[in-house]
């Protein structure tokens, strides 16, 4: 006889309280209250193979309560993925073991991304919605067709950027999107109660979404309840009522499951209630071997799709698509085109226009704004709108959403056969800052196009015009970003961006730069991070570091101390982070030995100088913004601020001259 739905879901509750209490530190409360809705989930709707966990065309699962690992690591475990083992699950939450605190994309395949920052999840969901619905435009039902499920907990319902996923997935009616709410009325502070009274649901209908209720703790109601959202056209909300902590009998219910081993006594009890084996960490063979079945039902499928796309003449192409590499034919036409006519651009027209040349080549592309598209430069001549009468379109309008979008992105780029690229100003990167550190985090190749990047932006003024961004975003781990001087360097770093296999930030200027780079290069010189861009006429006594707009100045500053005999070299450095990691032979060339008191480094970026002691050395000059900007015409602004060739060169006169004296 077939072990029932319920004894299925034990096996998961078993996991998630063993290895909670071997930690003694993680959360058993969601994965036992949401055994039951997701046992219905993996044995009757979700389309997966757990030997190939990278099969394009498998359905996405997002734990949103990304606090409740446990459950997605004991389903891994129970279908037969190749990892986590029983051992892994034994070592959870401790260093090497993948089976990490929260659900890391990069540690276990058959995890499509990293949760834990509540909210998130869902909100990547929606991207994953939005690629499978593109690509299956594109491709048709036979090679794309499949659906994005997510739980979801109360505090994932909460968060801000919720609102902003749910409005996006409602007006592009993503009905392959299907979330299920684990309702069990508890956070970590106690009742739901103490911080809520708006109507969930409701809110979800009124953002165009399908909403259901079904008893949680009932994997047939949950089963019903999924086959529902499956048959209708917008994106589904399942309520699932639960009780979290479910079979802990004296716990249950209270938020002192919620994130804390339930102790021996409490799990003795569990046991002995929930029909459990007394050993820890001991499934039933008849249930392993059932789930283990379960597991192995994706394989027909699996196959089935094999031999279509084999059958298919759009093979290649979606293969190659899937494989993320992005054609780089574009680049030197472009760049040629570039230096023959020589006009002055803005950067982020420059960016519009290296997008011009990659958009018809690189066709996984999918660009957008957060309401910035005329600003940003985004939109490229072919563009049509994606929308829900057009999935096959290669434009996003996010609307004001700029956190949803990045999580979007995040989405998209995990799913896989897109490269999202998405616009706001700089300064609004703090309104997408979490998911652009979930895209480094977990190496998603998501470019940012981040347009009006200083006070160069001129009359919108201090909340418009970003100081510390520049620096902060540099601070975040796993993230290029990229401060372009000129339409050349523009296009370097747009190949550089498309060519990486993690996020990128573009900061782009809203004003008109003059073509700096006249020369063709043989390479890529944005690939190093900096580059010699003029070499010291006379015997060298300063290196002028630039990024951006400043590069121009800074060429200016050298253009003056030449005149005085004093040799400058000018250092364009589009990417600090490539620089970094350069042979030391290279960095040594371009700065060298920051002990050398000999040469003076300056430091040129309209931004907080914070930081910039890293290339300067403490003894060199660092010439930037540490306050905020001023609402005027953009020349004013940077005479305001002393960055200009002239104010710039009597500071580093000056600071020789002091040098000369000591
Ligand atoms: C953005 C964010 N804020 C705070 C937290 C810390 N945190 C983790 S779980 C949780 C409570 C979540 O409540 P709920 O989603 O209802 O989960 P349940 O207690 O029901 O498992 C909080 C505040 C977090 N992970 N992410
Ligand atoms: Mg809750």
């Amino acid at each position: 006889m077939q072990p029932t739905q319920r004894r299925l879901a034990n096996a998961i509750r078993a996991l998630a309280m063993d290895a909670v209490e071997a930690a003694n530190s993680g959360h058993p409360g969601m994965p036992m209250g949401m055994a039951d809705a997701a046992t219905a989930l993996f044995t009757r709707h979700l389309k997966f193979d757990p030997a190939d966990p990278h099969w394009p065309d498998r359905d996405r699962f997002v734990l949103s309560a990304g606090h409740g690992s446990m459950l997605i690591y004991a389903l891994l475990y129970l279908t037969g993925y190749a990892r986590p083992t029983l051992d892994d699950i034994k070592n959870f939450r401790q260093l090497h073991s993948p089976c990490a605190g929260h659900p890391e994309n990069f540690e276990l395949p058959g995890i499509e991304v990293t949760t834990g920052p509540l909210g998130q999840g869902l909100a990547m969901a929606v991207g994953m919605a939005i690629a499978e619905r593109h690509l299956n435009a594109i491709y048709g039902d036979d090679l794309v067709d499949h659906r994005t499920y997510v739980i979801a907990g109360d505090g994932d319902l909460m968060e801000g950027v919720n609102h902003e996923a749910v409005g996006l997935a409602g007006h592009l009616k993503l009905g392959r999107l299907i979330v299920m709410w684990d309702d069990n009325r508890i956070t970590i502070d106690g009742s739901t109660d103490l911080s809520r009274s708006e109507d969930v649901v409701a809110r979800h209908a009124a953002a165009g979404w399908q909403t259901i209720d079904c008893d949680g703790l009932d994997s047939g109601s949950v089963s019903r309840a999924l086959d529902e959202a499956k048959a209708d056209a917008r994106p589904s909300l399942v309520r699932c009522k639960t009780v979290i902590g479910y079979g802990a009998p004296n716990l249950q219910g209270t938020a002192a499951t919620h994130g804390a081993a339930l102790g021996q006594a409490e799990v003795e009890a569990a046991r002995a209630g929930l029909g459990l084996e007394p050993k820890e960490f001991t499934i039933p063979d008849d249930v392993l071997a059932a789930w283990r079945e379960v597991g192995g039902r994706g394989a027909a499928e699996h196959s089935e799709w094999r031999r279509r796309l084999e059958g298919s003449d759009r093979r290649n192409e979606l293969l190659d698509r899937l494989s993320g590499r992005a054609d780089e034919s574009w680049l030197k036409p472009h760049i040629d085109s570039l230096l023959a006519e020589a006009k002055p651009v803005a950067t982020r027209k420059a960016s519009e226009m290296a997008l011009e040349a990659v958009n018809p080549v690189v066709t996984s592309t999918i660009g957008g704004s957060a309401d910035l598209t005329g600003s940003n430069n985004t939109k490229t001549r072919g563009l049509e709108p994606l929308t829900a009468d057009n999935y096959a379109g290669r434009y996003i309008y996010y609307g004001i959403r700029e956190f949803g979008m990045a999580a979007a992105m995040n989405g998209m780029a995990l799913h896989g056969g897109v490269i999202p690229y998405g616009g706001t100003f700089l300064v609004f990167t703090d309104y997408a800052r979490p998911a652009i550190r979930l895209s480094a985090l977990q190496g998603a190749k998501v470019i940012y196009v981040m347009t009006h990047d200083s006070i160069g932006l001129g009359e919108d003024g201090p909340t418009h015009q970003p100081i510390e961004h520049l620096q902060s975003l540099r601070a975040m781990p796993g993230i290029e970003v990229y401060r372009p001087a000129d339409s050349v360097e523009t296009a370097e770093c747009w190949a550089l961006a498309l060519a990486s296999d993690g996020p990128s930030i573009l900061a782009l200027t809203r004003q008109n730069l003059p073509l700096l780079r006249t020369h063709s290069a043989q390479e890529n010189l944005c690939a190093r991070g900096a580059y010699r861009l003029k070499a010291a006429a006379s015997e060298r006594q300063v290196i002028l570091i630039a990024t951006g707009s400043e590069v121009e100045i800074a060429l200016g500053v050298a253009e003056r101390l030449e005149e005085q005999g004093i040799g400058a070299d000018v250092v364009s450095m589009p990417c600090a982070e490539r620089f970094d990691a350069q042979p030391p032979a290279y960095r040594a060339d371009i700065l060298p030995d920051v002990s050398n008191r000999e040469i003076l480094r300056v430091s040129i970026e309209a931004g907080t100088t914070f930081g910039w002691e890293r290339y300067t050395g403490l003894h060199g000059l660092r010439i930037g913004i540490d306050r905020y900007g001023v609402s005027a015409p953009y020349k004013d602004a940077y005479e305001y601020f002393g960055l200009t060739p002239v104010a710039i060169t009597d500071r580093v006169l000056a600071h020789l001259d002091r040098k000369g004296m000591e």
